[in-house]
């Protein structure tokens, strides 16, 4: 049992030892995602300063070229990433083709492959709402001592050994599974340590929070809308309450915590919904169903979709699981 004072640190270095067949080497990976946390953190946070510091694309007061955040984001988790001798591939959405990570004996022998959405919400910086960080983490399936292949990233988010993200809101917390349970670290930004504040976050098995884009209603297929009007009819436990952030962790973090329901889903002008599989569903689906939540894509569970192609989208419907069965009768109707 953990108590609240515990560093994130202390918390992997015990996870380590209840992980089946880690060889510490899981444990430097979330170090590594630990470390980027915090220097994208910082970023992030100075972004505010934009009058000062310039806008993406301009020369900063240090006469330097203002780096779009993401972009740096993205070079900071890779770079991070890299120099770890564990990961043998990584992907991310600011990337078109995966990475193949070489160990620096060239032997391929490292065995995580990590999936990244640097960061989700990237848009929302301007006008200081919170952004946040995905990853996801498998090992690689085709053989040590080659270059990984696609078929190392195209796996069914079943098998991911762990996933978490980083939500830069009114504080920054890192939260996290590896199959264990989820639990969350707030980051004391004076001390630069994560603490466990959050420990076995579970989603309440119902709730009165839906979120959804409503402006796209017109274009949503029958069921969606049917269930909308379901979330807002006066009657028993409704209408709920209507609440979008527009960044997908901090929409997801807020319904774990107070119980609610997250819905991206296909549409006229989306055929496939936004959403990524890889480096933003699968993960979030692990996390939510580690939680007692549920994630699916409106009739079938994220995690046992089979991907086709590196940024695939999918329709996804995620939260208190008794909030996204009965959204999921309204798709089966209709
Ligand atoms: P829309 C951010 O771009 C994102 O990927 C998610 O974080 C967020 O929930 C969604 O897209 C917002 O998309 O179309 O409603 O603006």
């Amino acid at each position: 049992m953990f108590h609240k004072n515990t560093t994130l640190g202390e918390f992997i270095i015990e996870n380590q030892s209840s992980f089946p067949y880690s060889s510490g080497e899981l444990s430097k990976l979330i170090n590594a995602i630990r470390l980027a946390a915090k220097v994208v953190n910082h970023e992030v946070n100075k972004a505010g300063l934009v009058d000062i510091i310039g806008n993406a694309g301009d020369i900063n007061i240090q006469g330097e070229d203002q780096q779009k955040l993401d972009v740096l984001a993205n070079e900071k988790f890779i770079q991070t990433l890299k120099n770890r001798e564990i990961v043998c591939g990584i992907a991310s959405e600011e990337e078109d083709h995966f990475i193949s990570v070489n160990s620096s004996d060239n032997k391929h022998q490292n065995k995580y492959i990590v999936l990244i959405d640097p960061l989700d919400g990237s848009s929302n910086i301007d006008v200081n709402v919170s952004v946040g960080t995905i990853f996801s983490i498998y090992r690689r399936v085709t053989p040590l001592g080659t270059p990984v292949t696609m078929e190392d990233f195209l796996q069914p988010g079943r098998d991911q050994i762990a996933a978490g993200y980083i939500v830069y809101g009114t504080s920054t917390m890192l939260v996290y599974t590896t199959g264990d349970g989820v639990n969350g670290f707030t980051l004391n930004p004076a001390l630069g340590t994560f603490y466990l504040s959050h420990p076995n976050m579970e989603f309440p098995e119902t709730g009165k929070i839906y979120s959804v884009n409503e402006g796209n209603y017109v274009h949503f297929p029958q069921g969606v809308k049917d269930y909308i009007k379901y979330c807002q009819k006066e009657e028993g436990d409704r209408p709920y309450t209507s609440r979008y952030i527009g960044s997908l962790v901090s929409d997801f973090h807020r319904n774990m915590i107070k119980g609610g329901i997250y819905i991206y889903p296909k549409s006229s002008v989306a055929t496939e919904g936004k959403l990524r599989l890889l480096y933003e569903c699968n993960p979030m689906a692990f996390i939510a169903e580690q939680a007692k939540g549920k994630a699916s894509n409106g009739f079938k569970a994220i995690m046992d979709i089979v991907p086709t192609e590196l940024h695939q989208r999918v329709p996804f419907f995620c939260g208190s699981r008794r909030m996204v069965e009965k959204a999921e009768e309204f798709m089966k109707v209709k």
